[in-house]
């Protein structure tokens, strides 16, 4: 027998957890036989450890780092629509760690570091691209953020250095980096461990890997209640109580644990065991192009004008902007995002004016105070957050799940997490990072 530890054994484990492989030597072996479902679901059970709440990047994360750092497997991921159906599905897929507190910039670290070998912890190719990442600045104040993230990011260990025009010129050769524009380009944070990884394979990798482990999945399965017992005000809920279950539109179920992972229901979920969350949802607009031959190597972000953009492998250019400024739940995609993103566009990149944009879309976006998540335990005991990204929740997923599972499972808070529990809103322990938003809010 191979030792365990050896190349051999790895791939002997791995065959065993994921014995649907994809190579095409694979597809002919199968022959007509049906693939095995790579999700675990069927009915609900009477009881679980854990119930998730939101089958996104997050919660599906959540899940799977419980099962594989912490062997808790009776897990159920819930969701009320699809898996990977709300921000997961709808955001830029840009990933970064240029933030701008101590804090902030260590926690995405350890998402990015998390991100860069997914493909080989998850056995599935998430199209990670380490292609460089530079935030524009078109003033003197902006230049002034980028010298003070830059210290920060160099401070914790991350790769972040600010760079001139001539330097910018080189990496991203499509700018136009003269004096002609309105807001000529006078510098930049050139973060080179930023990139884009593909979203859609992130949200189905972290899902058959937990399955693969034993987590439930279960879709269109809505969480209409959660149950706690002791809590100060009606009916057992609120601070000083304790989970016992969730009441679903399936059916009841008994836990000792929920985690709120939704985007959106946030505030609605946590109400039903009587905690207020600092949250207000925007959406946030993205829209993508018709294919073109690759030409854009890095990911730019331009706060003052507004837009970031990055190319996917298949050559279209994916764009986002601001969130929009009326809080709502309406996702209808508007002319003036189109109209505003071109001309901005535009002024950075003039050679694309005869591009064509495909589709728009938008997500929900939950901000909070400081525009620093809500993570870790809470007031009522057994109910977890990992809610309030406003607009970093997709690169935050790989960290967040991976500290909450540890939180959960030993009863401590880890160190990373620790800065962005709810309790600072209230003891005033901010940590700003709207400095380091893509763009200006
Ligand atoms: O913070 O990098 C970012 C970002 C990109 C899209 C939305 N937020």
């Amino acid at each position: 027998m191979a030792p365990s530890g050896s190349g051999v054994a790895q791939a002997a484990r791995r065959r065993a957890r994921y014995p649907a492989r994809y190579s095409a030597l694979a597809l002919l072996r199968r022959g007509k036989r049906p693939w095995p479902p790579i999700l675990r679901g069927g009915e609900l059970a009477s009881s679980y450890d854990a119930v998730v709440v939101g089958g996104g990047v997050h919660g599906l994360a959540t899940a799977y780092y419980l099962a594989s750092n912490w062997g808790i497997t009776n897990v159920a991921v819930l969701d009320k629509g699809y898996l990977g159906g709300g921000g997961s599905g709808r955001n830029t897929a840009i990933v970064r760690s240029n933030y701008l507190t101590p804090e902030g910039v260590a926690f995405y670290d350890r998402s990015l570091r998390l991100y860069e070998r997914l493909a080989l912890d998850l056995n599935l190719n998430v199209m990670f691209s380490r292609r460089g990442h530079l935030t524009l600045a078109h003033s003197d104040g902006a230049l002034r953020t980028m010298r003070w993230r830059a210290e920060v990011n160099k401070q914790v260990g991350v790769d972040s250095e600010v760079i001139g025009p001539g330097e910018i010129k080189r990496l991203v050769p499509a700018l136009d980096v003269s004096e002609a524009p309105r807001y000529p380009i006078l510098g930049a944070l050139h973060h080179p461990p930023g990139g884009i990884i593909r979203h859609d394979a992130v949200v189905w990798g972290y899902a058959r890997a937990a399955a693969a482990l034993g987590v439930e999945t279960h879709q269109s399965t809505e969480v209409l209640d959660v149950a706690t017992s002791g809590g100060d005000g009606p009916d057992g809920k609120g601070p000083g109580g304790r989970v016992t279950g969730v009441r679903t539109s399936r059916g009841d179920v008994s836990t000792p644990v929920v985690v709120n992972c939704t985007a959106g229901w946030a505030s609605l979920i946590a109400a039903m065991v009587g905690l207020r969350l600092p949250i207000s949802t925007h959406p946030l607009q993205a829209a993508v192009t018709e294919p073109v031959k690759l030409f854009l190597p890095a990911v730019v972000v331009s706060g003052s004008l507004h837009v970031y953009v990055s190319q996917t492998d298949r050559g279209e250019l994916v764009f986002g902007a601001a969130v929009d400024p009326l809080a709502t739940y309406d996702t209808a995609g508007s002319l003036s995002f189109a109209e505003d993103l071109a001309g901005h566009v535009l002024q950075l990149m003039p050679g694309l004016g005869r591009m064509r944009l495909l589709r728009q879309w938008s997500g929900l976006c939950d901000m909070t105070p400081d525009y620093s998540p809500i993570i870790g335990p809470t007031p009522v005991d057994g109910f977890h957050c990992d809610v309030g990204w406003g607009t970093y929740g997709f690169k935050a997923a790989p960290v967040a799940g991976e500290q909450l599972a540890a939180c959960i499972a030993t009863g401590e808070v880890p160190e990373l997490i620790a800065p962005f529990t709810l309790d600072r809103f209230a003891a005033g322990r901010l940590v700003g990072e709207k400095g380091a938003a893509a763009v200006g809010h």
